[in-house]
């Protein structure tokens, strides 16, 4: 249901011919290295306040400052947007970036490369563990109605798909991804403080590594706003997903996963 344009972006890297190759931010001219930032200061709104801000754009290496908004959110406190230019450049070629590298599948492409190689239902199993009761997320990869006009895993019919929702113990989701004979469980973790997400993503997995009877193929996926394809990689899951995730993104990783681990 994906334009060609955004299925090629998920996997391939930009390959336009024409792209420089030294880039800097745009804003009214190319590489005029215009950006825009915005942060609180522990300060309420004065002239003084202002020009904090500017010398902390300043030290960030900006110049052409101007101060966009500075608005009160309580007596001591101001936000700011500011504007400035940049002197920085990037060098595209020395981006390298650890990202999916399957090709993104549509809807019935995936439920007919199932239906054709595997032949049976693929048992996926999700939840946003721990207190965290976030479920639109999971919820957005789950129900038949999706996410950004892409359809929830419920409404694929060569899924098995189970979604407990929110505030699942990791014990009862290892529990289930046994009961269940899950090929895929889907972790989701949303709210965090001081990187507790991470803690709860990583005790998942020491469960269900002492857990037995999981199947020796599971494939773990975990997704979340803050969450990064690296980071997951390297936390111990085979794969990660962020902010933005369609459910044919994911989809497309399990069946393909599914079929190199077969
Ligand atoms: C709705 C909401 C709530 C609702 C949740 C209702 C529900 N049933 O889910 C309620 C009111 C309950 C709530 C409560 C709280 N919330 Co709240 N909430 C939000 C809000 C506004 C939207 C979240 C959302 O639904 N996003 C839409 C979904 C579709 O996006 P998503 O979660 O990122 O999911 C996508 C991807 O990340 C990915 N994905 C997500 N999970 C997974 C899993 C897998 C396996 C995969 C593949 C992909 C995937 O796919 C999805 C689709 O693309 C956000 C702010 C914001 N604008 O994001 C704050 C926010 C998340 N909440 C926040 C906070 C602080 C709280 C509370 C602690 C507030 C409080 N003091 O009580 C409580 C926590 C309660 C708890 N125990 O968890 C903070 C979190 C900050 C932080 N440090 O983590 C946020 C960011 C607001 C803020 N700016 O402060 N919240």
């Amino acid at each position: 249901m994906c334009s060609t344009i955004e299925r090629a972006m998920t996997s391939i890297a930009p390959t336009n011919k024409y792209m420089p190759k030294i880039i800097r931010p745009y804003g009214d001219q190319t590489n005029d290295g215009v950006v825009q930032l915005s942060f609180t200061l522990p300060i309420g709104v004065s002239p003084e306040a202002r020009q904090a801000a500017v010398e902390l754009a300043k030290k960030m290496g900006l110049d052409k400052i101007l101060v966009a908004t500075m608005e009160s959110i309580d007596e001591n406190f101001s936000f700011f947007v500011v504007y400035g230019r940049c002197q920085h450049d990037i060098n595209m070629d020395d981006i390298k970036v650890v990202k999916i590298e399957n090709p993104l599948l549509s809807f019935d492409e995936i439920n007919d490369l199932i239906k054709a190689k595997i032949g049976r239902k693929l048992v996926v199993v999700g939840a946003c563990i721990g207190s965290d009761a976030h479920t639109v997320g999971i919820d957005a990869i789950f129900n038949p109605k999706g996410f950004n006009h892409d359809w929830g895993f419920e409404r694929y019919p060569w899924f098995e798909a189970h979604n407990l929702r929110a505030q699942v113990r990791v014990e009862e989701l290892a529990k289930k991804v046994v009961d269940l004979k899950a090929d895929a469980v889907l972790v989701s973790r949303v709210v965090t403080q001081r990187d507790e997400h991470i803690v709860e993503l990583k005790k998942f997995l020491e469960q269900v590594k002492n857990t037995e009877g999981v199947q020796s193929h599971l494939i773990k996926i975990c997704g979340g706003p803050r969450i990064t394809h690296a980071e997951a990689l390297s936390w111990g899951y085979d794969a990660g997903f962020g902010p933005g995730t369609r459910p044919s993104q994911v989809a497309s990783f399990i069946v393909h996963e599914y079929l190199k681990r077969m």
